[in-house]
């Protein structure tokens, strides 16, 4: 594993990027900041998090089973997590780092061991969750949900067949109507697929290769964007990198909204749940974490975000169709085109980089 020292100059350099940037919001309008009317003696759980993942009606039922608030804020990217925690943000009760972060949140002390844990629920993590690879005994994550990155794509202004990363980085008769995520890892990773490298790539010459791609497609590019959500309901875009759950969400209000997994590869992701040190309420934190955990709670996650459960859902009323869907649950030939990002500081250095240069020019 790598020092320390690069980790902590990494995330530094990042925080003031991200400021600068202002990727951080409060409460967006899919998820309600619940403090004001909290009585004085009401615990309240503080949830930092990525927009649109976890259901109004799964925060009601745990406030109501606990009388505890729940108040979310958002992150939109690892990076910018690990920065803000990095530069001594505190006060938050969970974070949802993805897999590949929680190394570096483990050698920098930002996340406290759960202790141990005699929770039944713990079974009912699919076969794939029981003991991951990032963290086999739980000892300080519990996975929260997955999907992966592809692309949506807007019918009502794109008709070709849409296969592959190539739409997205070599189409410059689509100016200002196509966006990136504003996630490097993400963006560099796709970039790597349609370069036909593997997502963790990490050779000098192959990131070579993806600045120049990068720098010539941010000249015809709309924007890099947190908020895919608005930009594909609206449909004032033609193509968009996005994650899978976003995506069925935007079709309910714009059905002309589709799910792409391109044929050159993408990235599955797989993001957890974590109690930062100096948490206010860490009891009440992992209460909340198992109770995502119950089915009942998992399916109506699913239900209402389309993100892939962590809990085995098979034979849940409701879920049936949902669980079909290649976008919720790839077949295992989609699966054989995925792949998740593996933690490396070296790595995650040289994206950062490459971000911030093509960020800056
Ligand atoms: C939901 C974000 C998905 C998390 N808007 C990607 N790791």
């Amino acid at each position: 594993m790598k020092s320390k020292n690069l980790l902590s100059t990494l995330v530094l350099g990042l925080f003031a990027l991200s400021v600068a940037g202002g990727c951080s919001k409060k409460s967006g309008s899919d998820e309600t900041s619940k403090t004001t009317e909290t009585a004085p003696t009401a615990r309240v759980l503080q949830i930092h998090t990525w927009s649109n993942y976890i259901s109004p009606a799964v925060i009601e039922a745990f406030e109501k089973k606990t009388g505890a608030k729940v108040s979310l804020n958002f992150f939109s990217s690892n990076e910018e997590l690990l920065a803000k925690l990095q530069a001594g943000a505190r006060g938050y009760d969970i974070i949802m780092p993805s897999s590949y972060m929680i190394q570096a949140l483990k050698e920098l002390n930002l996340i406290q061991p759960l202790g141990s844990l005699d929770w039944p629920e713990l079974a009912k993590l699919s076969k794939r969750f029981q003991n991951p690879s990032f963290d086999p005994k739980h000892e300080f994550t519990i996975p929260f949900a997955w999907g992966t990155t592809g692309i949506a794509v807007n019918r009502a202004k794109i008709k070709n067949a849409i296969d592959s990363w190539d739409w997205i980085f070599a189409h410059p008769e689509l100016k200002g109507q196509v966006t990136m995520l504003d996630d490097a890892p993400a963006v560099v990773g796709a970039a790597l697929k349609y370069l036909g490298y593997p997502y963790n790539e990490a050779s000098p010459e192959a990131f070579a290769k993806v600045k120049a791609l990068l720098m010539k497609q941010k000249k015809w590019l709309k924007a890099y964007s947190a908020e895919v959500l608005p930009l594909l309901e609206s449909g004032e875009v033609a193509l968009a990198q996005a994650y899978s759950g976003d995506v069925l969400q935007a079709r309910r209000k714009n059905p002309n909204i589709e799910y792409v997994l391109p044929k050159e590869g993408a990235e599955l992701f797989v993001d957890t749940m974590a109690i930062p040190v100096g948490a206010p309420v860490p009891e009440l934190a992992k209460e909340f974490m198992r109770f995502t955990l119950q089915i009942e709670n998992a399916a109506t996650q699913v239900k209402h975000l389309f993100y892939s459960p962590v809990v085995d859902l098979t034979g849940v009323a409701g879920t049936e169709e949902l669980l079909k869907n290649p976008a919720i649950n790839p077949t295992p030939e989609l699966d054989k085109r995925l792949e998740i990002m593996i933690e490396s500081a070296e790595r995650s250095e040289a994206i950062q980089r490459l971000w911030t240069e093509l960020k800056s020019s």
